[in-house]
C-alpha cells in the first residue's frame, strides 16, 4: 500500500457502482485511492484486475487495513464497508426488519434496476465491436437497429456486458 490510505478503489469515471463506494467511503470519512480503469482499453478484463475480480467489472476494492481483504460486488462492498467501519451507526441498521428491508433494496438494485439500465446504457451509448461472429446471430429480418441487436447478442453470447 504505497499511497497510505485504506482502501484501493477500482472503480470508472462513468460507471455509477465505483462512485457508490466513493460516495459511502466520503460519508463515513474513510479513505480510499481511486484507481480509474479505462474501458476502452478493456483495463476491467485485463489480468491486473481479473485477478482481483473474476467478473471483471468495477467496483473493486482491497482493504489494506484488513490484510489487503479483496472484495468486489458494490452491494456487498458497502455491506461490508458499513458492517465493519459504520462505528458511529450513521448507516447501519440494527433491527431484525430494517436489515431485511436493507437486504431487498440492494437486492432490487443489484438484480432488478441495475441490469436493465446498465445494458440500456450500453445499447445506447456504446458502438459495437468489429466483431463479425456477432453480426452473424442477427435474427433474418428482425432488428430495426442492428448494432444494437448485435450488441445485445454479444453480450448473451459471451456472458458479460463487454464494453467495445
Ligand atoms: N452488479 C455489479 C455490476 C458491476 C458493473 O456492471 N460495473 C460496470 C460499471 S458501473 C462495469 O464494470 N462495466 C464494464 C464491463 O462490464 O466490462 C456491481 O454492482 O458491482
Amino acid at each position: 500500500m504505497s499511497h497510505g490510505k485504506q482502501f484501493t478503489l477500482y472503480t470508472h469515471v462513468g460507471g455509477p457502482n465505483g462512485w457508490k463506494v466513493a460516495i459511502l467511503c466520503d460519508f463515513l470519512g474513510l479513505t480510499y485511492e481511486s484507481i480509474y480503469l479505462n474501458f476502452q482499453e478493456g483495463d476491467q478484463k485485463k489480468p491486473d484486475h481479473v485477478k482481483l475480480n473474476p467478473n471483471g467489472r468495477i467496483p473493486t476494492i482491497i482493504d489494506h487495513k484488513n490484510n489487503d481483504f479483496v472484495l468486489w460486488e458494490s452491494n456487498a462492498i458497502l455491506q461490508y464497508i458499513v458492517d465493519k467501519y459504520d462505528t458511529e451507526k450513521k448507516l447501519a441498521v440494527t433491527e431484525e426488519g430494517d436489515k431485511y428491508k436493507l437486504l431487498q433494496w440492494l437486492f432490487f438494485q443489484s438484480s432488478g434496476q441495475g441490469p436493465y439500465y446498465g445494458q440500456g446504457s450500453l445499447v445506447q451509448h456504446v458502438p459495437p465491436r468489429e466483431d463479425p461472429k456477432c453480426y452473424r446471430e442477427i435474427p433474418e429480418g428482425g432488428p430495426s437497429c442492428p448494432w444494437a441487436y448485435s450488441r445485445v447478442f454479444c453480450l448473451s453470447k459471451s456472458g458479460s456486458l463487454a464494453t467495445s
